[in-house]
C-alpha cells in the first residue's frame, strides 16, 4: 500500500531564469539565454521544465530577471496548462524588488529567498533548485529517491567534464559513498578526478534540499553580509564544509538509449556551442532524441500551417535535405541542407543553405549561397547575400566565431545598405 505520493509530486522545482548568458552574443541582447530557440519549435528552459514535468513534478516556480519579456510570454503562452484545484501550480516570480525596494536579485539564492512567501504557500517537502539554461533530459524523481535515502542536507547534480573545460563550473570532489568532500566555485586550475587527470566532476547547478532546511540556510546565509547570495559561491560551499552534501551522478538518471558514459548534456553557452547542438539534431541519430514519445519535450505550439516544399523543376529545387523544417516554412525553388528552420521561414528560388540555424519568421531573398550561420530571429535577409565564403569580409559584416559561425542579426544586416 502507498503511504505517501509519488516523490515528484512532493516536490516543487524551481527554475533559475534569470540570467543573461553573455557568451551567446547577439542573441541574448533582447532576450534572457532560457529564451533562446533551440531545435526548431523549442526555448532553452522548455528542457528543463519539460524534466519537471515527466519527472512527475506538478508545483513549478521560474524566476525571472534580465530581459524577460520574451521569455514570460513563452510561459504564458506554453506553460499555462497546470490546475491549481489538482494541487498543480505555476508561478512566474520575476525580479520585482518583493523584499526590499532597493534591491533586485542579487545572486540564485537571492532568487529564490525573495520568493519565501509564495514558496511556503505552495508547501512542497522538498525543492528541486534547476538552471534554466541546459539542454538534457533527466528524471529528477531519481535523484530525489536519492536526496529522501541518503538523509543528506543537499543533493548536487553532477557529471564529468574535460579538465581544461571545468573553470566555467563548481568542481567537486567526492568520497566512496558519493559525500562532497571539498567544492570550489569556477577554479582557475580545475581539480582533476582520482585516476581521470583529464576529467573533473562538474556541479551542473541542480541542487535538491528540504523546503525547511532549504529557508532555513537561505535565512542564515541573507544575515551574512559577506555572502553574494548565491548557490555555487555561498551556499553549497558552506554546506560542504558544515553539512552532509551528497553528489547525484546524471549518468543515474539521464533519460537517454545506450551509453550512460555519453550522457547528452549541453550548456549551449556560446554561438558555437549553440549552432553545433541544433546542427547535430540534424544527424540521422542524433544523440538528443527529440522524438521519443516517452519524454517528451513540451513547449508552446504556434499554430502554423505544414512545411511546404515548392519544387521547380527547370532548377531542380525546391527540397531540405538532413534538415529539421517547422510548421510554417516555405521553401520554393531553393536547395537547404544539413539545417534547422525554426517556425515560418521562407527560402527563396536559386538559394543555396547549409549548416544553418534559422530562428522562426527568418525571410531568405533570392539568389542567396548561406553556410554555417545562425540568423536571429525575423531578420530579413536581402537577394544576393553571401555568406560563409569569405572569412574575411564575413568578419567585416557579422558576428564570426572562432569555428567559422556567423551570427546574422537585422541590425548587422541592415548596415550593409
Ligand atoms: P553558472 O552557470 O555560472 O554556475 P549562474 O550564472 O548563477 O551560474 O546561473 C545559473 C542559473 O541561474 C541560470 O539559469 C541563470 O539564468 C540563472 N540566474 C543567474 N542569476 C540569476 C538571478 N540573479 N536571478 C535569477 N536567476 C538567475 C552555476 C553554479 C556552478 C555550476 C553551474 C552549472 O554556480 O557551480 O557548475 O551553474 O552550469
Ligand atoms: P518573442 O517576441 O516571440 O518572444 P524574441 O525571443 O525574438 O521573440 O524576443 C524578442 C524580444 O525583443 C521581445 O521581448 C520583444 O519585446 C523585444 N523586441 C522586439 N523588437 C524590439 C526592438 N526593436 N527593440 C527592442 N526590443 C524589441
Amino acid at each position: 500500500m502507498r503511504t505517501s505520493a509519488p516523490i515528484g509530486r512532493q516536490a516543487m522545482a524551481f527554475v533559475l531564469a534569470g540570467g543573461r548568458g553573455s557568451r551567446l552574443l547577439e542573441l541574448t541582447d533582447r532576450r534572457a539565454k532560457p529564451a533562446v530557440y533551440f531545435g526548431g519549435k523549442m526555448r532553452i528552459i522548455d528542457f528543463a521544465l519539460s524534466n519537471a514535468l515527466n519527472s512527475g513534478i506538478r508545483r513549478v516556480g521560474v524566476a525571472t530577471q534580465y530581459k524577460a519579456h520574451s521569455l514570460i510570454g513563452h510561459l504564458t503562452r506554453g506553460w499555462n496548462f497546470f490546475r491549481a484545484g489538482s494541487n498543480e501550480t505555476f508561478d512566474i516570480m520575476p525580479a520585482s524588488q518583493r523584499v526590499s525596494e532597493d534591491q533586485w536579485y542579487a545572486g540564485t539564492a537571492d532568487a529564490v529567498f525573495q520568493n519565501i512567501d509564495i514558496i511556503r504557500d505552495r508547501a512542497p517537502k522538498y525543492m528541486v533548485i534547476l538552471a534554466g539554461d541546459h539542454i538534457y533530459k533527466m528524471d529528477y524523481e531519481i535523484m530525489l529517491q536519492q536526496h529522501a535515502d541518503s538523509g543528506s542536507d543537499v543533493t548536487v547534480g553532477c557529471l564529468e567534464v574535460a579538465r581544461e573545460e571545468a573553470s566555467a563550473f563548481g568542481v567537486m570532489h567526492v568520497d566512496a559513498n558519493d559525500r562532497i568532500i571539498d567544492f570550489v566555485e569556477k577554479p582557475a586550475d580545475p581539480p582533476a578526478m582520482p585516476g581521470k587527470p583529464d576529467k573533473a566532476l562538474a556541479s551542473m547547478g541542480i541542487y535538491v534540499f528540504e523546503m525547511n532546511f532549504l529557508f532555513e540556510q537561505l535565512e542564515r546565509d541573507a544575515a551574512d553580509p559577506h555572502s553574494s547570495r548565491d548557490f555555487g559561491k555561498d551556499i553549497i560551499p558552506y554546506l560542504v564544509k558544515h553539512g552532509k552534501a551528497i553528489a547525484h551522478h546524471f549518468s543515474d538518471s539521464c533519460v537517454q538509449a545506450g551509453d550512460a558514459d555519453a550522457a547528452y548534456w549541453r550548456d549551449v553557452g556560446t554561438v558555437d556551442a549553440y549552432w553545433e547542438a541544433n546542427i547535430d539534431l540534424t544527424d540521422i541519430v542524433p544523440d538528443l532524441d527529440l522524438f521519443d514519445k516517452e519524454w517528451p519535450i513540451w513547449t508552446d505550439g504556434a499554430v502554423t500551417p505544414p512545411a511546404k516544399f515548392v519544387h521547380d523543376e527547370d532548377l531542380r529545387r525546391g527540397m531540405a535535405v538532413s534538415s529539421v523544417v517547422s510548421g510554417g516554412c516555405i521553401i520554393s525553388g531553393a536547395y537547404v541542407k544539413r539545417s534547422m528552420l525554426s517556425t515560418g521561414v521562407r527560402i527563396n528560388s536559386y538559394c543555396d543553405v547549409e549548416n544553418a540555424v534559422i530562428l522562426p519568421y527568418v525571410e531568405i531573398g533570392r539568389s542567396t549561397r548561406l553556410r554555417n550561420v545562425v540568423i536571429d530571429r525575423g531578420v530579413k535577409i536581402p537577394g544576393g547575400l553571401i555568406v560563409g565564403e569569405d572569412a574575411t569580409l564575413d568578419a567585416g559584416r557579422f558576428r564570426r566565431t572562432e569555428k567559422g559561425v556567423c551570427l546574422i542579426t537585422q541590425t548587422m544586416i541592415d548596415k550593409l545598405k
